[in-house]
């Protein structure tokens, strides 16, 4: 009788437990080892054995029991738990997106994002390299005489002079990444590198601070074609016209033999510059042939391997696509040109779809 009451009195208590605490006690209370079940179940070994044959299975019984209550009820408190967590972290998806305030991609970015997906349909990968090298990677492993002018103080940002009189540059192009990647990988090689560059210069046409894009292939047979009709169809894909009339003059840099400017054709018409045809020609790049002084310096034997290489300001072409007037605004910093002239996050350039929108 009187363990007929405790198991209702128990079974009341964990009907009513509203949470995974309270359960955990009355479990505690009811079976822990000072719980009222156990503590019944110690005078066991005192009663006549007659008694014992009885009481035995019924606590035995009454401890299944309630052990089986308090499992049931603690799988009806969590369920209830995670409901109401589900509830409270609902979301409705069929809201529309709040109208946030999103930033938006630099025009010098995008363009870079455009050239770089341009290469990379063609087999290009990219690399990247230090802003601050040494005088061997960004002068003389590129031919530069000891008294070339650009080795001049006005022209390179120098840092201070070392123990061993030796002196750091901000990089004048991204070149110096183009010695390392010969120096430390195996042809063939098609690359391009993107990144920021430094000369001495500032007025309406020139930052100190600009961004250049370069690219090389190095392979056995690598000649003038390919760099005439890669360069070809990347000024196509660039300015998203069929086709560009283009021209090749020569020039000289110290760093390919032989070299040449690009030049496509374009027209005015009003404040807008079309490219792609007209009567006027415009430069665009500068290109040529790996010089074997240079291929030599990366080690690698200018009887095996040949190559090309080019280059290209990343400023003024963003300028020239996207009709922008004045190359300082870039560097401004003013929210509202941003909103203007830059691009939507969102929209990653790629040469299927689309590369500006
Ligand atoms: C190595 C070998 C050859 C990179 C080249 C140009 C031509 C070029 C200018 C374009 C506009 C710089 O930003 S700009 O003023 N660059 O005309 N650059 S060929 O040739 C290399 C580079 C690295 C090892």
């Amino acid at each position: 009788m009187e363990l007929d009451e405790l198991e209702k009195d128990l079974t009341e208590k964990v009907s009513a437990a509203s949470d995974e605490a309270a359960l955990e006690g009355l479990r505690v209370h009811a079976l822990g080892k000072k719980g009222v079940i156990s503590e019944k179940m110690k005078v066991l070994g005192k009663v006549s054995p007659e008694e014992r044959k009885t009481l035995g299975p019924a606590l035995n019984g009454l401890k299944t029991r309630i052990g089986d209550a308090i499992a049931a009820r603690k799988i009806v408190l969590e369920d209830a738990a995670l409901e109401a967590r589900l509830a409270t972290e609902k979301v409705d998806i069929t809201l529309p997106v709040r109208p946030v305030q999103k930033g938006r991609i630099h025009p010098v970015t995008q363009v870079m994002e455009e050239i770089a997906a341009i290469f990379a349909d063609m087999g290009f990968e990219i690399r990247e390299g230090p802003d601050i090298e040494d005088d061997f990677h960004n002068f003389t492993a590129l031919n530069f005489p000891p008294d070339h002018p650009a080795r001049e103080m006005h022209d390179t940002f120098f840092f201070n002079e070392k123990e061993d009189n030796s002196r750091m540059v901000l990089r004048t192009h991204t070149s110096p990444v183009q010695i390392r990647t010969m120096m430390n990988e195996k042809p063939p090689l098609r690359v391009i590198i993107p990144g920021r560059t430094y000369r001495c210069d500032s007025d309406q046409t020139h930052t100190p601070m600009f961004h250049q894009v370069e690219g090389l292939v190095i392979d056995k047979t690598t000649h003038m074609g390919h760099l005439k009709g890669t360069l070809k169809e990347f000024v196509a894909a660039f300015f998203e016209v069929d086709s560009v009339e283009t021209r090749f003059r020569p020039h000289f840099f110290p760093f390919t033999e032989p070299s040449a400017e690009m030049d496509v054709k374009y027209e005015r018409m009003g404040n807008e510059i079309r490219i792609g045809q007209g009567d006027d020609w415009m430069e665009i790049l500068g290109s040529g042939m790996v010089h074997p002084n240079v291929l030599r310096n990366c080690g690698l034997d200018p009887d095996e391997y040949q190559g090309f290489a080019f280059g290209m300001g990343v400023d003024r072409l963003a300028m020239l696509k996207y009709g922008i007037p004045d190359l300082r605004d870039f560097f401004a910093a003013d929210a509202r040109w941003l909103e203007h002239y830059g691009f939507d996050p969102l929209d990653q350039p790629n040469t299927a779809t689309g590369l500006s929108r």
